[in-house]
């Protein structure tokens, strides 16, 4: 990771009256969860795309809970990693901080992070697609044998699929966060679901984007600095950097 470039991020958070944190996959990696798209975007040779659309959905509700109940309890055995913690951290630092996460494994609210908006949803729940009632998923997911609801709907996870609008209040929450901030720090994400991803560079041409990221994304031009770092270790130096 570039020295200069940390102490530039560095100087910008000290400094940062208002912070968005973007995060995505990446940053759940150092827990040992599979990135979305690293395991080659495929589960069981089913393409994830497929699996996490209303039309997976409908065409096999036992083939998609299988896949999500076997991530439910992937999350539950994780950790939250330092990267998880120093955002939650930062959330105590920072005169106005938000966060959000395009991630369902419930991994910076077990940091501790106390205000997260889960832009696609979690894996706690599952919700009747007919009539809208919700049950807490246990740690093994949904038993299989509970997808029919009394309702005649179909108990489904609580995520966002592809093709599916983002919650409202969620997604207007972090749009304005975004518009607001000094700084937004763009962790974790191949930045290419949308409309996600426009929040790093779209709403904010006065903010300062820093992304960090191993690898470059779809968004590396468009940034003003990037941390070519692991998140578990750029995110702990960033806050040593800037606040001792
Ligand atoms: C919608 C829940 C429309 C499911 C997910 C333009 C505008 C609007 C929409 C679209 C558009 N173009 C295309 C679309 C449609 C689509 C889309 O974006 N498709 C993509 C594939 C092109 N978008 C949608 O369908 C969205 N809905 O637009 O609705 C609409 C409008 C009105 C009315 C009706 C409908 C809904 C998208 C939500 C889909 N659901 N998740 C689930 O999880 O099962 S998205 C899924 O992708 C996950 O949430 C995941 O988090 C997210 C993004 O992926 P990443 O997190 O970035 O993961 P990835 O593997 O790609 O990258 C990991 C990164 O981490 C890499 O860069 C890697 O280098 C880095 N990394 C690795 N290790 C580390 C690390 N970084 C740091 N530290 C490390 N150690």
């Amino acid at each position: 990771m570039n020295d200069a470039t940390l102490a530039q991020v560095a100087a910008r958070l000290r400094d940062a009256q208002a912070v968005f944190a973007l995060t995505g996959s990446g940053i759940s990696a150092e827990s040992g969860l599979p990135t979305f798209r690293g395991v080659g975007g495929l589960w069981h040779n089913h393409r994830v795309e497929e699996l996490a659309s209303p039309e997976g959905f409908a065409r096999d509700p036992a083939l998609v809970w299988n896949w999500y109940n076997e991530r439910a309890a992937v999350h539950r055995r994780a950790q939250p990693n330092a990267a998880h913690h120093a955002l939650a951290q930062l959330e105590a630092r920072v005169p106005h901080f938000t966060l959000a996460t395009q991630n369902v494994d419930s991994l910076h609210r077990r940091a501790g992070s106390q205000h997260v908006l889960e832009l696609h949803g979690s894996l706690r729940e599952a919700r009747c697609d007919r009539c809208a009632a919700r049950r807490a998923l246990a740690d093994e997911g949904l038993p299989l044998d509970a997808i029919a609801h009394e309702c005649g709907g179909r108990m489904r996870p609580d995520i966002v699929w592809f093709g599916e609008s983002l919650p409202l209040d969620v997604w207007r929450a972090a749009e304005l966060a975004a518009a607001h901030a000094d700084l937004i720090l763009v962790i974790g994400t191949s930045a290419i679901v949308y409309p996600a991803a426009a929040l790093a560079t779209q709403y904010n041409p006065r903010a300062f984007v820093a992304e960090i990221n191993p690898e470059d994304t779809a968004i590396s031009e468009r940034v003003d600095a990037t941390l070519r770092s692991p998140a578990a270790q750029a995110l702990p130096a960033l806050i040593e950097r800037a606040f001792g």
